[in-house]
């Protein structure tokens, strides 16, 4: 079956491509022929999910799924969240990790998680579309300095609970087999294989 994944974040295509294997042909927004910035614009990491999806089968009708996430720390009431991949005005990631280090000063509580929602949208069989939304919570804290260089976006700063590195210390296999992304993804996949 082939899917697009609306997505232009080269890291998240890299994670879901490589975490998916062969089991489904997957299509880029560049494969068919989508230059367009995604609107994210509902003000809700799901609302936005959904957004970006439909936004791929109303242009270009065809099986789609696309992700939302975003990065929750307690001691910041849910921020940066929703505004997460341009938290500090720019969709710098090192801006964005000072930015979240400076309003952490002196705070003892590090609670965070990770979100991703997939939403998902494939036609049925009389060719009208169905969406599904699927949720992954991954949770950790939040380190005093960026540690690592891998990954993308908060990487650097999130220790994920249990583990002695942050993100960015891990391989992809490794953050592919605990991350908040892989979890919705393999509910998606679960659910498309069932
Ligand atoms: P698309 O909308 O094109 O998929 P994007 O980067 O704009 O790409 P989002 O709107 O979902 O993606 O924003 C997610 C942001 O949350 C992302 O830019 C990072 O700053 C952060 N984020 C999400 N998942 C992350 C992860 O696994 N590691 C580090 N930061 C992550």
């Amino acid at each position: 079956m082939e899917l697009c994944f609306a997505t232009n974040n080269e890291h998240k295509l890299d994670e879901v491509s490589t975490a998916l294997g062969n089991a489904f042909i997957l299509r880029t927004l560049h494969d068919i022929g989508c230059t367009d910035e995604l609107p994210e614009t509902t003000g809700t990491i799901a609302g936005n999910s959904r957004q970006k999806a439909r936004y791929i089968w109303q242009h270009f009708g065809i099986p789609c799924f696309a992700d939302d996430s975003g990065l929750e720390i307690d001691a910041l009431n849910n921020e940066p969240g929703v505004d997460s991949a341009h938290y500090s005005g720019t969709r710098d990631h090192g801006k964005n990790i000072q930015k979240v280090l400076t309003n952490l000063l002196g705070q003892s509580n590090r609670n965070a998680q990770f979100v991703s929602v997939f939403t998902l949208i494939m036609p049925d069989p009389s060719g009208e579309p169905v969406e599904h939304q699927f949720t992954g919570i991954f949770p950790g804290q939040i380190t005093n300095a960026p540690r690592g260089t891998d990954g993308f976006g908060y990487d650097p700063v999130f220790l994920p609970n249990g583990y002695p590195r942050t993100l960015a210390e891990m391989s992809m296999a490794e953050k592919n087999a605990i991350s908040h992304r892989a979890q919705a993804l393999k509910k998606m996949v679960d659910f498309l294989s069932a």
